[in-house]
Formats: structure tokens, C-alpha cells, sequence
């Protein structure tokens, strides 16, 4: 019985990543938050994330909290003449049925003002929580790595 729904849960993973975290509401799931070891004098820290919204209706991304950090920001990375820059954006908008994603030069949450730096290293794990519109608060675990994960990586196989 037990080995049974093991094989079941085994088989319905999406994608075998060995660490993928997912974290869902009735709609919504934030799949692999992530964010980048950085040096430990780094004045902000941003972290990443994918949204899946496989309901009806879209939804917003409000806010994100964080206890690691006294201000966490959305933003997204613009083109202005030839540089790149990034800007505070007041909600994200999560299509219906699509995916949002949060990556290094696009959209994503800017912790400032860091408090607790001793989980902002390779292999630790901070809370944050994405607030939505319609979904409401969700808490999500981020892992902190030294590498970014790659882009549609290589399955990995039982090891
Ligand atoms: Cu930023």
C-alpha cells in the first residue's frame, strides 16, 4: 500500500528535478524560489520564482515579506537608451493559465535593507511569503545557491 502510492507520487512529479520545490494555493503554484549567494557586503539580495496560475481568472502579485530583509520590493529590469536598469513595480500581474516568471534580468523581488544574513548562504533556506490578490498570502521557503540553476536542466534520475 505505502510502496504503491510512493511509485503513484513518484509518477505524477512534474519534471524529476531532485529539489524542486513547489508551493501551491487552489490556482497557484510557485514553483523553485531561488536566490543567488552573494557576497556577504551585497547591500540587496534578490530572489526568484515561478508562478503557475492553472485556474480561470487571473491574479496579482501584491507584495512579498520577508524576515530576512525590512523592505522587499517588486521589480523588473528595463531597457533605457542602452542601459539596463531595474525599477520597483507596484504588482505583477499572473496571467490565467499561464506562467509568470521571476529570473535574474527580468522581473524580481529586491530585498533591501538585509537583517538576517546568516540564512543568505549556500544551502540555506529563507521564508518569504508572496502576497496575491485573489490567492491571498502563500509561503514559500527560498534556497539559497551558489549557482543559478540552469535553464531547463537535464532531468535527473534516481540516485
Ligand atoms: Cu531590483
Amino acid at each position: 500500500m505505502l510502496k504503491s502510492s510512493l511509485l503513484l507520487a513518484a509518477l505524477l512529479l512534474p519534471f524529476c528535478a531532485a529539489n524542486a520545490d513547489e508551493y501551491k494555493t487552489d490556482d497557484l503554484i510557485v514553483s523553485n524560489p531561488w536566490s543567488q549567494e552573494l557576497p556577504p557586503n551585497a547591500p540587496t539580495v534578490a530572489a526568484y520564482f515561478v508562478i503557475h496560475n492553472k485556474g480561470k481568472y487571473p491574479d496579482r502579485l501584491l507584495s512579498v515579506d520577508t524576515p530576512v530583509a525590512a523592505k522587499a520590493e517588486l521589480h523588473e529590469h528595463v531597457m533605457q537608451g542602452d542601459l539596463m536598469k531595474m525599477q520597483r513595480v507596484p504588482s505583477v500581474a499572473v496571467p490565467a493559465g499561464g506562467d509568470l516568471t521571476f529570473a535574474p534580468m527580468a522581473y524580481h523581488v529586491m530585498l533591501l535593507d538585509l537583517k538576517d544574513r546568516s540564512l543568505l548562504r549556500d544551502g540555506q533556506h529563507f521564508p518569504l511569503t508572496l502576497n496575491f490578490e485573489k490567492a491571498g498570502p502563500v509561503n514559500v521557503e527560498v534556497l539559497v545557491q551558489k549557482q543559478p540553476p540552469m535553464a531547463g536542466h537535464e532531468h535527473m534520475h534516481a540516485q
